[in-house]
């Protein structure tokens, strides 16, 4: 409402002018020297300074993090529960904050820093409802009479999270929530563009009680991930990014002395929308332009290729580019902008190179101009881009970029088998009243997240939850109701109850 929304306006209005800092939570050594993060929108501003962890800083937080361990597995579910609940109050009490640097560090619009909060709180609590509910006490198995057999959950030992920068804070606490609900201490790296509001997070995890050593911050690039990575003490990972570091930081665990660690991976996508003659065109319009533009296309649940059926495929375009026009691109931190900036500089060039080839292969590409007030920022404006079919594409744009490919009516099960081809199965998109087509595509398509007559982004925690397969990930879906169990280990007790001792007579 009007008065919530100035009230929160003039609070980040006063956040302006602080320069935040990260830092390891417990440095090994002096300090490292200071890396200035800016925002993304306007390179000219500080935003504040990242002084990385270093080999020894990784070192040093895993093996506090192993000393911390048993105390805080023995502490239980519900305790455990508690404190995140806190952490959750924390993050709520501190949003002015939080809102400020989502925007400022990660270049997220208004409502983009809103959901970025409201899906770290629902991730807190979630998880610690599943600390309340698989941790609380052991399970009863069966057994013959004269046998107690009983199954408990514990935590593996040290986790490392390594998080994504575009969802600086949901994704960099969610893993760590649920790797502490199961009875984990947790190392965590923020992704090198997005420290700051890592170390925040992880300061208001402290302030809520939360033990030092339970939760610990190592800022820095993919070297500080590749020395957290290969410690010896390190019991499992939990990792968003690209497939591509999934796959290194698997080598790394494979090849380093100490146990068999837990690899939870979530990862790319080739996200299609397949759009059919039944289909609502305002309705697909809304859902196309929220699902390839919102967060300037930069969520791995975005989507990347359009399917529209031919007969109604012209008619589409001219209404999706209609809305594209009507985008306001700009300023994340005023409250009309509907798309930012792309996160840096390698980002913007990466995606401009992209679209440079496909105008240079011939492709029809609409774009829209950049305005004049993005000029000192990392932006790319949105971008329409016919091809033929999804396998014209060599990798993910994660950005604001989508494609465009039509379909004939009776070519629905060979571009279903195409998308599937890709190998990534993360978000599907389907818009159809035809209930024969919706039972088909749930059939046939092989995505972690199918969505009918919506758009594809913005999973809840708990109602939608989230990852894909093949090149999309490992699973199992975060804030659902397997992601926290794959956080611990089962131990069973099997205890003789008959007086004697059931095996007495075997040592007669
Ligand atoms: C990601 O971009 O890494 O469904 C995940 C969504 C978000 C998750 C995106 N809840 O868009």
């Amino acid at each position: 409402d009007p008065a919530t929304a100035a009230a929160l306006k003039a609070d980040l209005a006063a956040l302006d002018g602080a320069v935040w800092e990260a830092a390891p939570t417990v440095p090994a050594g002096d300090a490292a020297p200071a890396r200035e993060i800016r925002a993304p929108h306007d390179r000219n501003r500080l935003v504040g300074i990242s002084r990385d962890a270093t080999p020894a800083d990784a070192a040093l937080a895993v093996a506090r993090a192993e000393a911390a361990q048993p105390a805080w597995n023995a502490l239980g579910g519900p305790a455990r529960a508690a404190l995140l609940d806190k952490a959750a109050d924390a993050f709520e009490r501190h949003q002015d904050a939080i809102l400020s640097l989502c925007q400022r560090e990660a270049g997220k619009t208004v409502i983009d820093a809103v959901l970025e909060l409201r899906e770290a709180v629902d991730f807190l609590r979630y998880y610690a409802g599943e600390a309340r509910r698989l941790f609380a006490s052991d399970v009863a198995l069966p057994g013959p009479t004269g046998e107690s057999n009983r199954l408990r959950l514990v935590g593996r030992g040290v986790f490392a999270t390594i998080a994504p920068w575009n969802f600086p804070l949901a994704i960099f606490i969610g893993p760590a929530a649920a790797a502490l609900a199961a009875g984990n201490t947790v190392v965590a790296k923020p992704a090198e563009q997005t420290p700051l509001i890592g170390a925040l997070a992880i300061r208001l995890c402290h302030e809520a009680g939360i033990p030092d050593d339970v939760i610990q911050c190592l800022p820095g690039d993919g070297t500080v991930g590749a020395a957290l990575t290969g410690q010896a003490g390190i019991a499992g990972v939990a990792f968003t990014g690209s497939t591509q570091t999934a796959r290194a930081i698997n080598r790394a665990l494979a090849g380093r002395d100490g146990p068999i660690a837990q690899l939870v991976a979530e990862t790319g996508g080739q996200n299609a929308m397949l759009v059919d003659s039944s289909a609502l065109p305002e309705q697909v319009t809304r859902d196309v332009l929220a699902s390839a533009f919102q967060s300037a296309g930069q969520r791995c649940s975005a989507l990347r290729v359009l399917y529209l059926q031919d007969d109604i495929a012209d008619a589409m375009l001219e209404m999706i580019r209609g809305g594209m026009e009507a985008l306001v691109i700009g300023d994340p931190e005023d409250w009309a902008t509907d798309v930012g900036p792309v996160i840096d500089e390698e980002s913007r060039a990466s995606l401009a190179g992209h679209v440079d080839r496909m105008k240079q292969a011939g492709r029809r590409v609409w774009q829209r101009e950049l305005p004049q007030a993005c000029a000192n920022g990392t932006f790319i404006p949105p971008t329409i881009i016919e091809i033929d079919a999804i396998g014209d594409l060599a990798a993910e744009q994660f950005g604001p970029v989508l494609h465009v490919a039509r379909f004939a009516a009776d070519e629905l099960d060979e571009v279903i088998d195409a998308i599937n081809g890709v190998g990534y199965g993360l978000t599907l998109g389907l818009h159809s009243r035809i209930d024969a087509t919706r039972r088909k595509v749930e059939r046939r398509s092989k995505v972690g997240n199918l969505y009918v007559n919506r758009n594809q982004i913005g999973a809840a925690v708990e109602s939608q939850p989230f990852g894909g397969e093949g090149l999309s990930g490992t699973g199992p879906k975060a804030g659902g109701p397997h992601y926290v169990a794959r956080f611990a280990t089962e131990r069973v007790t099997c205890i003789d109850t008959t007086a004697a001792g059931g095996n007495a007579s075997l040592m007669a």
